[in-house]
């Protein structure tokens, strides 16, 4: 749902987020239902439930890319696995439409193959990949990380990929390289909603580079074992997990290094609302709704609490550092 602003830009949609994800879930839960009638005992036996387990793990859905165990402090929460139904069929991808349905309902037209990324401005060693060059910069590993919307929802996500700073070490940023943008595919012929006016086009979004070369920031090749779906941002996303879900720009395809910190989408679509920084933050409250407390996708039941909204999202021991000294109000 699109709120105009006086500014006359697009908003993200939230003061309807939990009337939109109810009507999403009860939706899933009727088809749930139905399925289990027609299945009838076969459901409710233990090789039904063997075959949901079965179906967590590796979802069958995409190509295998496993990762290995990461090392990085951090990078493996023990939180439940989001359900990859939930994790692939409930998306902020405005590209194909601004429900949270319209990216799986949509984005089956997205070519990510041939696919390249270039990688531009200051740098020593500026480059052209293909995405299958890329894959094998550096080892994979799974990560379990929070993804947490602005919007008030989260969910756990295991990802593929690797560290950001892999890249960043391979091009060698020049001294006076200070931030890195991250620029996404806007193509009008396979993307149906670019064009329209909810953002400017591409979708952009940056980090400032200390950022960016925290072991944290991760570029996702996959998830739950698999390839990206292409409604999480296939072939080649960032996820930044002490960041709004927002941060994480998907279907990228120019990595730019610059000395002046970029204006990023949602930034230009509605500057009081959303800073450069956009860190998970309990304490600064969204100009229209607070950020204290969120809703887990998948524990929201009719009587299912909140959760508390933990500062930087849970990694604040490990990001916390970064922000020393700095005004997050002022820097929101
Ligand atoms: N290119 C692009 N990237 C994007 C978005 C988008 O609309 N376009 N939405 C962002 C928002 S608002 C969120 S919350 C996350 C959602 O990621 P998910 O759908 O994989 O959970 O992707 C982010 N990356
Ligand atoms: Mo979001």
């Amino acid at each position: 749902m699109l709120i105009k602003t006086l500014n006359n830009g697009f908003i993200h949609p939230a003061s309807s987020e939990i009337t939109t994800e109810r009507l999403y879930r009860e939706r899933r839960n009727l088809i749930k239902l139905m399925a289990s009638g027609a299945a009838g005992a076969a459901m409710a036996s233990w090789a039904g439930r063997e075959a949901m387990a079965q179906e967590l793990a590796r979802p069958g859905k995409n190509p295998a890319l496993p990762g290995r165990k990461s090392p990085v402090a951090g990078a493996v929460t023990m939180d439940k696995l989001t359900d990859y139904k939930d994790a692939s069929g409930y998306n902020n991808f405005y590209e194909f439409g601004t429900d949270k349905a319209d990216p799986a309902k949509n984005a089956g037209s997205l070519v990510t193959s041939p696919w390249t990324v270039e990688v531009e401005g200051l740098v020593k060693k500026p480059a052209k990949y293909a995405i299958e060059d890329l894959l094998k910069l550096s080892a994979q590993e799974e990560r379990i990380y929070r993804l947490r919307c602005v919007e008030g929802w989260s969910m756990v996500i295991p990802w593929v990929g690797y560290s950001v700073a892999e890249l960043i070490k391979k091009v060698e940023p020049l001294g006076s390289a200070k931030f890195v943008e991250f620029i996404t595919l806007a193509d009008p012929k396979t993307m149906p909603f670019v064009g329209s006016r909810v953002l400017e086009w591409p979708y952009t979004e940056a980090l400032r580079m200390d950022e960016a070369m925290h072991p944290l920031a991760m570029l996702a090749f996959g998830m739950y074992g698999e390839t990206m779906p292409k409604q999480n941002g296939a072939p080649l996303r960032l996820v930044v997990p002490w960041k709004y879900g927002f941060k994480s720009g998907k279907s990228i395809v120019k990595i730019r290094f610059t000395d002046k910190e970029p204006k990023t989408s949602w930034n230009k679509s509605a500057p009081q609302e959303y800073g450069f920084y956009s860190n998970v933050n309990p304490t600064v409250d969204h100009p229209r709704w607070s950020q204290a407390s969120e809703r887990r996708i998948g524990e929201d039941g009719l009587f299912a609490k909140k959760r508390k909204t933990l500062m930087f999202n849970g990694y604040e021991a490990q990001v916390g550092q970064l922000y020393a000294g700095m005004d997050l109000k002022k820097f929101f």
